[in-house]
């Protein structure tokens, strides 16, 4: 057995985390020898709820959870933390303009970054999933600059693991016959899911992207897919956000052989994306690193629906200039 990682979940008493930190607890993100120390952190109206959360997780006796923290002191809960999975934002509300949720949920990643900053581990792996979630991390990552820009991400893999099964029900084939599927920019309906050197069962089938399919079916249902699930659910994705969100992590970890969609500092990147935005590049991960595959070019068929991401992510990043520092 390993020594005990400390593992922080912000959002700890909302939707997303309810189907994570079950399985985090019970090995499916760092692996059955690595025991858990789980930092839970809500907003103190919310703390009520997470006694709740606490109460259900002790109750499962899970092996590998050494303890269980629930706090709404960012200084605590990010302490010593080697994992932060920041899942906790505000929801859109009725009438609101993206641009104040930004604001609204800008003013939440300050002060977190800060925290993460000055308590966590300088090795933390940072994982943002509380939308708009590329500009968060950014937020997160300028205000903790005593930690690699490396060190933090954003969460699309939910938008690659769609774009993965969709293909493998057009070709009636099993997940793992699909590879090298990438998710360009902007965890938002701007996002470029991108079959350029996509494969099933080791061909290409790059020749789809030409297809009325492609632009008409594939790209649309990938980039609305969250809204086509709270049309049919009534409740926006969970389950499917907490799986990505705990893949997201263990690849990140443990590696993977296949390619994989990360949203990650742009800065030095070969395809011509304006630096500083966290943009989602095709990466490679082993040995506890991610990196970005560089032997590839952006197809022209997609380069201006990649523009108009970046460009997204560009205003974005504008219009919270005063968070970053
Ligand atoms: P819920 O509203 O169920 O839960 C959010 C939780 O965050 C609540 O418990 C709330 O009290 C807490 N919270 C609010 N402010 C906080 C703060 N300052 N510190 C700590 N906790 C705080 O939302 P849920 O369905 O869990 O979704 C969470 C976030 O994930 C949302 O922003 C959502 O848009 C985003 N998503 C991101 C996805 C991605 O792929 N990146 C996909 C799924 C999801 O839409």
């Amino acid at each position: 057995m390993n020594k005990p990682v400390n593992v922080a979940v912000t959002g700890a008493a909302g939707n997303i985390a309810y189907s994570a930190v079950f399985r985090i607890a019970s090995g499916q993100m760092l692996g059955k020898e690595q025991p858990i120390n789980l930092k839970l952190i809500d907003i103190e109206p919310a703390m009520q709820a997470l006694k709740g959360v606490q109460y259900e997780l002790e109750d499962c006796a899970f092996p590998l959870l050494n303890s269980i923290s629930i706090t709404s002191d960012l200084n605590e809960g990010f302490g010593d933390c080697d994992y932060a999975l920041l899942i906790g934002a505000k929801p859109r509300s009725k009438g609101m303009e993206r641009k104040d949720l930004l604001k609204d949920n800008g003013k939440i990643f300050q002060p977190q970054g800060k925290a993460i900053n000055d308590n966590a581990r300088s090795t933390v792996k940072v994982l943002v999933v509380g939308n708009p979630a590329n500009t968060n991390a950014l937020i997160t990552m300028h205000n903790a600059p005593d930690i690699d820009t490396k060190q933090f991400t954003s969460m699309m893999r939910l938008d690659h693991d769609r774009s993965k099964a969709q293909i493998a029900l057009k070709y009636g084939t099993p997940i793992k016959k699909v590879k090298k599927i990438i998710v360009w920019g902007n965890h938002s309906n701007t996002q470029v899911p991108d079959l350029t050197k996509a494969e099933v069962n080791g061909e290409e089938i790059k020749e789809l992207m030409n297809t009325n399919w492609y632009k008409d079916k594939f790209v649309p249902r990938i980039q609305n897919r969250g809204a086509e699930i709270i049309e049919s659910r009534g409740l926006s994705s969970a389950a499917s956000a907490a799986n990505a969100a705990i893949s997201h992590m263990r690849d990140w970890t443990s590696g993977n052989s296949d390619w994989l969609s990360i949203g990650q500092i742009s800065n030095n990147n070969p395809f011509g994306i304006s630096e500083d935005i966290i943009f989602s590049f095709p990466s490679r991960c082993s040995n506890g690193i991610f990196e970005m595959v560089t032997d590839m070019e952006i197809s022209k068929s997609i380069q201006s629906l990649v523009e108009k991401t970046e460009k997204e992510l560009i205003e974005e990043r504008d219009s919270v200039l005063e968070l970053l520092k």
